[in-house]
């Protein structure tokens, strides 16, 4: 067998080890519950081999849409101790006991690639879904959309959790009656590649203010502490929006409230670019300044079908730098942390949303390259939660559910019909 077979055999061993029945596991130990994005990738993956699972996947997603149509980002769907914070630290208001904050709305982009894969298989199953998930765009457009920016209420439902992009506005947080806790992540991670302590308190300290209003959006639209425009969160949602009306219109659906949402963001976008900084950049809401940062999330413009040139200089200036895909993080910047998570390592996940960008807009050979080095960190290295942009050393978690969904998906290469592209 080749080492190409092999490693399509390993990943989906991955995907199957960490499938809890109807939902997948990031990976045990470290991250031993449902999580948003993470599902849709599972899906994607999952669709590879076994189209059923995957859309059983995102129906145990939806299971836990909270009344007001917030899809959560953690689902609890057992207990365990091994990871910190707890849904007792949440207190989610939704069906299942979970987080009080969402994630990147990747839903609604997966679901149609699985839809692609087969419609004899998706048809009922997506038309379940259509309505879910259209409340879930509806609920970012009233409660995370505001002055033409999509923002985030917690760097945690960026999932880029310590991006430099939030350090100044989580500076302007003092934690001051933070209940006593212990982290459980540096148990599984060696602390260098984790958030710092001062970070994982601002976090905590959010949670609690969220909590103690009950998750009222309302109150928090006025009062939360922390309110940052992500350029990733943007563009996914934009994305997001023209897939689903995709959906819309082949289900016979009134598409007209999602044209409107499409036309507000894309109005939006313009005001992510830092013209200082030539470069799409986080926005903070509350502090009325930019965060001065060219990160992945300042990529994802071509993913939201905004065919933007000027991204192109720095696109190519960074992946002169590195080898093993786009770095979280520009490595031309003293705030560049090649080990620390979000703060330089590079994602499979990510590699593969800025590549079906470059793709569709038309950088066929951009797009061609980033997957050859995704795919050769994951050969070189497995599938670990993240890599070294530069030598590709493994890092963080590994059999790790995304990085196997998106080798099996995308960065293994053209695989016949099913290839990502479709
Ligand atoms: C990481 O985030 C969680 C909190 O949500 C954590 O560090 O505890 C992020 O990489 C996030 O994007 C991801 O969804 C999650 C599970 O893989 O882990």
């Amino acid at each position: 067998m080749s080492l190409k077979n092999n490693m399509n055999l390993d990943a989906k061993k991955i995907l199957l080890n960490n499938d809890k029945g109807n939902y997948t596991i990031p990976t045990s130990g470290l991250y031993p519950f449902q999580w948003n994005w993470d599902s849709a990738f599972a899906a994607y993956g999952f669709a590879q081999f076994n189209i059923p699972r995957a859309w059983t996947e995102l129906e145990t997603l939806f299971s836990a849409q909270w009344l007001n149509g917030m899809v959560p980002h953690i689902i609890y769907h057992q207990i365990d101790e091994g990871y910190f914070p707890g849904p007792n630290i949440w207190r989610g208001n939704g069906p299942i006991p979970s987080s009080g904050i969402t994630q990147p709305p990747v839903v609604a982009s997966l679901m149609i690639k699985i839809w692609k894969i087969d419609t004899n298989f998706g048809n009922e199953r997506i038309k379940e879904l259509f309505p879910k998930v259209l409340k879930w765009h509806r609920w970012f457009m009233k409660w995370r959309f505001e002055e033409g920016f999509v923002y985030i209420s917690h760097p945690w439902e960026a999932g880029r959790d310590n991006a430099p992009d939030w350090d100044k506005a989580l500076a302007k947080i003092n934690p001051s009656g933070l209940a006593p806790y212990k982290r459980r992540d540096t148990d599984h991670v060696n602390p260098l590649m984790r958030p710092t302590q001062s970070d994982y308190d601002r976090y905590i300290w959010l949670v609690q203010q969220g909590r103690d209003c009950k998750w009222n959006e309302d109150w928090l639209k006025n009062n939360s502490s922390f309110k940052v425009a992500d350029p990733a969160m943007h563009f996914i949602l934009l994305r997001a929006n023209r897939d689903l009306r995709l959906i819309g219109l082949n289900l016979g659906e009134d598409i007209s409230e999602i044209d409107s949402w499409i036309s507000a963001l894309e109005k939006g976008f313009c005001k992510l670019w830092n013209y200082s900084l030539a470069s799409y950049d986080s926005f903070d809401l509350i502090n009325k300044s930019f965060a001065g940062s060219i990160s992945s999330a300042s990529f994802m413009c071509w993913y939201g079908g905004v065919y933007d040139k000027r991204m192109l200089l720095h696109y190519d200036r960074i992946m002169k730098k590195v080898k093993y895909g786009m770095p979280s993080y520009d490595p031309e910047s003293e705030k560049f942390d090649r080990k620390r998570y979000w703060r330089g390592p590079s994602w499979a996940i990510m590699n593969m949303l800025i590549g079906f960008g470059l793709q569709e807009v038309g950088e066929v050979e951009r797009a061609n390259l980033l997957r050859a080095q995704t795919k050769l960190a994951i050969l070189e290295n497995g599938f670990a939660e993240y890599f070294d942009p530069i030598d590709g050393s493994p890092a963080g978690g590994n059999t790790f559910t995304w990085t196997a969904a998106v080798w099996l998906g995308w960065a293994k290469g053209l695989g016949g019909k099913r290839n990502g592209f479709n």
